[in-house]
């Protein structure tokens, strides 16, 4: 029958696990110890209690990920990547119930959620079922590192969890995912998925947590590769402990990116594209657009179109198919958020919100417009994951790109002009992992995406993404070399 339209299966999913949760290790599920709550952030209420990964946990993890590395990274690509196309499968038969469960675990919009995160989900795992089988083919020279950990943000839950999976056992690893402490549900029922394709034991494993079950992963002497997707200063912190490790290690973090609209630009597009660009997820992406870069003879007609289309935006339940702005991931954000937004206003800042009321609870944000500030102002310089765009003027295109690369990040960038070759001049100028030409927030499987600078490093998706799963197959001989002793030079 039809697929029913309310939270209904979702909440008896989670009621028939008594809402609580253990970890998945070795193909097994762990009894739930110590646990913390998962809440609904529009709601305020706890949706279901969490395990809070131990030591010992990681350690288990780890354990089976090595024992079935062998028989895993021995399978053909061929088999490897029906397992793939399986889980694909899967994810799209139970899309629904993924996509209401993401929603209230995390507050985006269920149209976003439904329409955006679930379906490039499915796409990511047919897209690698491709690569695993072509590997051999395309990477001759090239083995799987081996045991992989992986610790993912709550900003696209199983989106995250699919960049980053799906690459990994293409390539023939194996691997322990940690999903954000605030969104672990959607892994919890992937980690379902995999047990019902007959995904071999202990190839995913899932152990959920705070910071610190992270901080287990990434300190384990066991794994030969971490990737991590978060904010800048934890990635730092994973760097620092990572290295002289010999792990391989990329970083996917936070992000300034500038949005610029020259004079000659289709203004509505423009905006329309601004709307998606800022507003998407709250905010909470990390190639957001949320710096405006507007040519200083169109700033004020732009500005005042744009104020007129913000009051238009409609913010509440997430679960509501016409609105177009949820919940904000939890209070923690929420505080940090309307902080940083006073530290720009005691700056100079001028903040426009539309009128009109947010809902009596949960985590709710305007949408906010920035005007009226300078390069040094915090709301410039920083990352502000929430639904605050910031705006700025040029004059020239130089000063447009000189502008767009003043940060400390280099993620994405979108440029709008009708003047392609004007666009196609400033893209490369611009350091940026992808750069947009009249549109914005196009993600595919099959495109490297990340960053430069404080972004990170290396790429998820397409052959690059590939790569970052494998390394060069002398690197497993040379451990058989004994070390030369030092030749004095004579
Ligand atoms: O991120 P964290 P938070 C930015 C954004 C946001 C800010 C804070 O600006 O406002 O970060 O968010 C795990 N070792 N982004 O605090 O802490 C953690 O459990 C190992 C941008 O939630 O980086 C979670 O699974 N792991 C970003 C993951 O790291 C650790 C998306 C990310 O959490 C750890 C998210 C440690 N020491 C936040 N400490 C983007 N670029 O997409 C935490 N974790």
């Amino acid at each position: 029958g039809p697929a029913p339209e309310g939270p209904e299966q979702a909440n008896a999913w989670l009621d028939a696990h008594d809402r609580k949760f253990g970890h998945f290790i070795d193909g097994k599920w762990t009894r739930p110890g110590k646990t913390f709550s998962s809440d609904n952030p529009a709601t305020g209420e706890s949706l279901a209690q969490i395990s809070m990964g131990s030591e010992d946990d990681v350690n288990a993890a780890v354990k089976a990920a090595r024992a079935a590395f062998k028989g895993w990274s021995a399978l053909s690509g061929y088999e490897r990547g029906k397992y793939l196309y399986a889980i694909a499968r899967a994810i799209q038969k139970h899309a629904r119930l993924f996509a209401v469960l993401e929603t209230l675990d995390n507050g985006k919009p269920i149209r976003e959620s439904r329409d955006i995160d679930i379906p490039l989900v499915a796409r990511h795992f047919y897209h690698h079922a491709g690569w695993a089988q072509h590997l051999s083919r395309e990477f001759p020279d090239a083995v799987p590192y081996g045991v992989c950990g992986q610790i993912i943000p709550w900003n696209f839950p199983l989106l995250m969890l699919a960049w980053k999976i799906a690459p990994a056992l293409a390539a023939g690893n194996t691997v322990i995912l940690k999903p954000a402490e605030f969104t672990s549900l959607t892994a919890l029922l992937f980690a379902e998925i995999c047990e019902r394709v007959g995904l071999p034991k202990g190839v995913v494993n899932i152990v959920t947590g705070e910071g610190g079950t992270g901080q287990a992963i990434t300190a384990h002497a066991g794994i030969d590769k971490i990737a991590f997707t978060g904010s800048t200063e934890v990635g730092k912190a994973i760097r620092a402990v990572t290295a002289g490790s010999g792990k391989g290690l990329s970083l996917e973090l936070g992000g300034k990116s500038p949005y610029i609209v020259f004079e000659d630009a289709d203004i509505d597009s423009a905006i329309e594209g601004l709307i998606d660009a800022i507003w998407f997820n709250q905010g909470q992406v990390c190639c957001a657009g949320s710096r405006l870069l507007v040519q200083e003879s169109i700033e004020a007609r732009f500005i005042t179109k744009l104020k007129k289309r913000m009051a238009s935006l409609r913010v509440g339940d997430p679960l509501d198919k016409s609105i177009d702005i949820g919940a904000m991931i939890a209070p923690v954000q929420v505080e940090r958020i309307k902080d940083l937004m006073k530290r720009g206003v005691a700056e100079g800042a001028d903040i426009y919100e539309p009128d009109g009321q947010l809902p009596s609870r949960g985590c709710f944000l305007k949408p906010a417009l920035v005007t009226n500030v300078s390069p040094a102002n915090t709301l410039v310089a920083e990352e502000i994951f929430g639904p605050v765009l910031v705006a700025m003027s040029f004059r020239t295109p130089e000063e447009a790109v000189q502008l767009a690369n003043n940060t400390k990040y280099g993620l994405a960038a979108t440029i709008w002009s009708e003047n392609i070759n004007l666009a196609l001049d400033i893209a490369p100028q611009i350091k940026a992992g992808v750069v947009w030409i009249n549109g914005t927030n196009n993600f595919d499987a099959a495109v490297g995406f990340g960053g430069y600078k404080e972004s990170g490093y290396g790429r998820e998706g397409g052959r690059e993404g590939m790569s970052a799963y494998l390394k060069p197959a002398w690197e497993k001989e040379l451990k058989a070399v004994p070390v030369a002793k030092a030749v004095e030079p004579r």
